[in-house]
C-alpha cells in the first residue's frame, strides 16, 4: 500500500521498537538513508537497531565516524521494520525473510520498482536518492536536524548524484544539500574522504581502466575477468566507479563495466546520459535500477557472448533515442 509522509511519520511515531534494513553491497545512499533514519528514530527515543550483513567498504567506512550496524539479527519483536533504498526483496540478502515476515513493513525507496512492497510503501522515483526522501521524513518527524544526521543525508545525496552531476540531480537535491550544510554537515570532511582520498590501489585501477576500456558507436565499456581482478588485488566494489568514469568521455552515450565478481558470476554496472535508458537494458539481463544508473548480476561461462549481447542492447537503445 502506498502511503503519505504524514502516515509514514505516524507509523514511526507509534512504534516503540524499530529495525532498519538496507540493500546489500551498500552504496553511499544506502548508508546515508538507513543511518540518518536510525539516528532520527534514536532521537525520538525509540529502541532502534540497524542490520546489514555486508561490511561497508574501507573507502566509505571513515565517512560514518561511528558504526552502530549489527550483523546478527536479534528478535526483539519489533513493532515495525523499515527498509531504505531497496528495490527488490533479494537485495535484502540474508535479512530478506525476516523483513518479509515483519509484523509491519515500511518500504522507503526511490527506485521505480514494485518488487518490494510494504504494509506502508513510500516510493518516490522523482528523488535523486533515498537520502533526499529521508530528509523529508526526518523533517515531518520533527526530529532535531543535527550535524550528524545532516552529514549522513549529504553523503547519500552526493553518492547517488555523483556529487550533483548525474541527470537525477534536481533543484530539490540542491535544496536538501543547502539545508544539510546549513545544519552543519561537515562537507569539507565528506568531500575530502569521498573525492580526495583515493588509495594507490584505486589509482592503479583507474590506470588499468584507462588503458583497457573500449569505445565504439557511443558505447564505452570495460570487461574484467576474475583472474584480472585478483591480479589487481581488487574486489568488485573497488571497481564500482568504472561505469561512471567511462560516461565522462564526450562521445559516450552509454557506458558499462562487466566485472567477473566470482568465477562465472558477472556484475554489470551501467550508466547513461540524458535520454538513454539503461534500466531498460539492465532489466533484459535480470537486473534493474534507475534510468541513468542500473545494474545486473549474470551467471555465464561465456563472457564474450554476454559482452556482445549487452553491446547489442546498447545499440538498440541508442537507435531508439536517435530516431
Ligand atoms: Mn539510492
Amino acid at each position: 500500500m502506498s502511503t503519505t509522509l504524514i502516515k509514514l511519520a505516524n507509523e514511526i511515531n507509534n512504534a516503540r521498537k524499530i529495525a532498519i534494513f538496507t540493500h546489500k553491497s551498500p552504496d553511499l545512499d544506502a548508508i546515508g538513508s538507513s543511518l540518518s533514519l536510525y539516528y532520527a528514530c534514536k532521537d525520538l527515543g525509540k529502541e532502534v537497531d540497524i542490520y546489514l550483513k555486508d561490511d561497508i567498504t574501507e573507502h566509505y567506512i571513515d565517512l560514518i565516524i561511528e558504526n552502530p550496524i549489527k550483523k546478527e539479527f536479534i528478535d526483539k519483536k519489533y513493532d515495525i521494520m523499515i527498509s531504505t533504498d531497496t528495490s527488490s526483496p533479494n537485495l535484502l540478502g540474508d535479512f530478506k525473510d525476516i523483513f518479509l515476515n515483519a509484523k509491519k513493513k515500511i518500504v522507503i525507496d526511490h527506485h521505480a520498482s514494485d518488487l518490494l512492497q510494504g504494509d506502508f510503501t513510500y516510493r518516490q522515483s522523482k528523488y535523486s536518492s533515498c537520502s533526499e526522501i529521508c530528509y523529508n521524513i526526518i523533517k515531518t518527524l520533527k526530529v532535531n536536524f543535527s550535524p550528524k544526521i545532516a552529514s549522513l543525508i549529504f553523503i547519500g545525496l552526493t553518492g547517488d548524484t555523483n556529487s550533483f552531476i548525474n541527470t537525477n540531480t534536481t533543484a530539490n537535491s540542491f535544496y536538501v544539500a543547502y539545508k544539510c550544510i546549513k545544519a552543519g554537515a561537515d562537507i569539507t570532511r565528506i568531500n575530502d574522504l569521498e573525492y580526495k582520498s583515493k588509495t594507490k590501489k584505486i589509482i592503479d585501477l583507474e590506470k588499468y581502466l584507462l588503458n583497457n576500456y573500449k569505445i565504439e558507436n557511443g558505447i564505452s565499456y570495460c570487461l574484467i575477468t576474475h583472474k584480472k581482478l585478483n591480479e589487481l588485488g581488487a574486489i568488485k566494489e573497488d571497481c564500482d566507479f568504472f561505469s561512471s568514469k567511462l560516461l565522462t568521455i564526450k562521445e559516450a552515450k552509454i557506458s558499462f563495466s562487466l566485472i567477473e565478481q566470482y568465477p562465472d558470476y558477472y556484475s554489470l554496472s551501467m550508466r547513461g546520459k540524458l535520454g538513454y535508458n539503461v534500466k531498460e537494458i539492465a532489466t533484459k539481463f535480470g537486473g534493474g535500477g534507475h534510468i541513468s544508473a542500473s545494474g545486473a548480476k549474470i551467471v555465464t561461462n561465456n563472457a564474450i557472448k554476454l559482452k556482445n549481447d549487452i553491446i547489442k542492447e546498447c545499440k538498440i537503445q541508442c537507435e531508439k533515442n536517435e530516431n
